[in-house]
């Protein structure tokens, strides 16, 4: 590349995709190139992207893994539950409360049940490697019941375990029937088990589903019942939208599992409807609930005012209750004009500038929202883990190649329950809704219908990848995680972490629009980051090239 062509108004998305690929061996370019996306509008969707596949060894990747997914992402926000750790002690210190997901003492106040502050492990040594874990997981969750008597206790198997081979759903099992009061269960999910988090996802829908909803059928109040499913409450989002539902009078039984109890799960089988908000992570749960109970699901997003609006409004439309319709129009008129004024505050300091967003398998769609509420284009995003009916639509989910790796996880076969299952409207019903254009069930788009033309889309972006576009494409912004951070900023380009918010929050609902448009306003104006200077590029130690083959 040369110095002339670093303009980002000169570059084509050709162009800047043969940079990313020009460092690497022809094979990695082959493989890298099929998740590197020009995007465009075709007749029957968009292009295809290759995702959810292995990241080829040697490349700095952006994901983590199975566990974090599963124990992290999943089980990690629900207070109440005791989450026991089996596994070498790194694995439960590394994955103790970084990620800004916050709770609510609750009705029984600051003194009730948060073991979210606790780091639970079994702390594997050598010799439960060479002789087996067992007996000291079953001490261990005998430990936290004394301790503490909670309702629940999640055992979770980190990859050591598995290669040892520890039951850890036996031990789970006696545990639980020598109890008698405490719930108690495994999760199968060793770092190693897929590709990514993703799998940890899917392996902790499984359980959850299988061993907590619907354990509970005392009756939930509420007129308009919903779940929340796939928001984590990072920052306090859920808090705000929380806010919002009731303002609506929506009474939401569960959040899956943002700001979540173990009853809230317990008791999810008698929501009407699933909104599900990060369907990447979850709508495994929202799939096998439609089945077992019979309660439709809808895809809803809570970032941006805009969509905000939008997805009150489905779910308002799909009661079919004119109090509810209007007391929803209500809460929007009443939070928008805010909403508004901020906009118009930041927008003469924002409109027209660039953002690229790297996040997990929602987000980078999801905030797109608030960058155009901003005036601001994204003109590079992608998804660390995503499938492609992620990037693509749900239509595709029936093309999509089932590989070793996924079919690893395990799908669970849902029957109708004969006792609890009740479908919460007629066919007729839900396709009258559909025709009438308000409400699509089971349906999302995907983030690439979304992006301009012209724009790249990039699955498992990884270091270099990272480094090289920002150089190339100059965003005002990058948002990605804690590991892109440092290196994005040394490039003097802003960096905004999109998983735990860094600082601040909520960004969701109507409040959290109007601190994300603050917060970014600041980001991207601020010139602090354009006069960092690395030592190396004044003096460098190294000097040559790479030369492959
Ligand atoms: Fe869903 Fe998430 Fe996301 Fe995710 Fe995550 Fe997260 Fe994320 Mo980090 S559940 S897919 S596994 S929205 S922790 S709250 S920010 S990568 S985009």
């Amino acid at each position: 590349m040369t110095a002339a062509k670093s303009s980002k108004a000169r570059l084509e998305p050709a162009e800047v995709k043969a940079e990313l690929l020009a460092k690497y061996p022809p094979k990695v370019a082959r493989k890298r190139s099929k998740q590197i996306m020009i995007n465009e509008a075709l007749e029957n969707g968009t292009p295809e992207i290759t995702a959810n596949v292995r990241t080829i060894p040697g490349i700095i990747t952006m994901r983590g893994c199975t566990y974090a997914g599963c124990k992290g992402v999943i089980m990690g926000p629900t207070r109440d539950i005791v989450n026991l750790v089996h596994g070498p002690i790194g694995c439960s210190f590394y994955a103790w409360l970084t990620r800004r997901n916050q709770t609510d003492p609750g009705p029984e106040g600051p003194d009730g049940e948060n073991f979210m502050t606790y780091a639970f492990s079994t702390d594997m040594q050598d010799q439960d490697i060479i002789f087996g874990g067992e007996k000291k997981l079953a001490a261990a969750i005998q430990e936290a019941y004394d301790l503490f008597h909670p309702k629940s206790i999640a055992v979770f198997a980190t990859c050591p375990v598995g290669l040892i081979g520890d039951d850890i759903h036996t031990v789970s099992r006696n545990m639980k029937e020598k109890f008698g009061d405490c719930n108690v269960y495994a999760f199968s999910c060793e770092g190693y088990k897929g590709v990514s988090q993703s799998a940890g996802h899917h392996i902790a829908n499984n359980q959850v589903f299988r061993h907590i909803v619907g354990v509970d059928d005392r009756p939930v109040e509420g007129k308009y019942k919903i779940s929340l499913l796939g928001e984590y409450n990072i920052g306090g989002d859920g808090f705000e939208i929380d806010r919002i539902f009731k303002k609506c009078g929506i009474t939401n039984i569960a959040t899956f599992s943002g700001n979540s109890t173990y009853k809230q799960f317990a008791t999810a089988h008698q929501a009407d409807l699933n909104a599900v908000m990060c369907h990447r992570s979850i709508n495994y749960v929202a799939d096998m609930m439609e089945t077992k109970f019979g309660i439709p699901w809808i895809k809803v997003n809570f970032i941006g005012a805009k969509a905000t609006a939008k997805s009150l409004r489905k779910i308002a439309a799909y009661f079919e209750d004119k109090e509810l319709i209007d007391r929803v129009e209500q809460v929007i008129a009443e939070e928008m004009p805010e909403v508004e004024a901020a906009v118009a505050d930041i927008l003469p300091r924002t409109e027209g500038k660039t953002a690229m967003m790297f996040v997990g398998g929602s987000r980078a769609h999801h905030y797109q929202e608030l960058f155009s509420e901003m005036g601001m284009k994204t003109i590079s995003a992608g998804y660390e883990f995503a499938h492609r009916d992620d990037y693509e639509g749900r239509r595709v989910l029936p093309s999509i190649e089932v590989d070793a790796d996924s079919r690893n996880i395990e799908e669970i076969e849902v029957e109708a329950d004969p006792a609890r299952f009740k479908p919460r409207k007629s066919a007729a019903a839900m396709q009258a809704l559909e025709a009438a254009g308000t409400v699509k069930f089971k349906d999302y788009e995907g983030l690439a219908p979304d992006m301009a033309a012209g724009t790249l889309i990039i699955d498992d972006l990884n270091q270099h990848e990272a480094e090289t576009l920002v150089k190339l494409m100059k965003p005002d912004i990058f948002c990605a995680g804690i590991k892109e951070k440092f290196s994005i900023q040394k490039l003097g380009v802003p960096m905004k972490q999109l998983h735990s918010y860094d600082s601040g929050g909520p960004y969701a609902g109507f409040k959290g629009a109007i601190n994300f448009y603050q917060e970014i306003d600041r980001l991207v104006n601020s010139k602090v980051w354009s006069y960092m200077k690395a030592p190396w590029q004044e003096n460098p130690q190294l000097s040559g090239a790479y030369v492959w083959e």
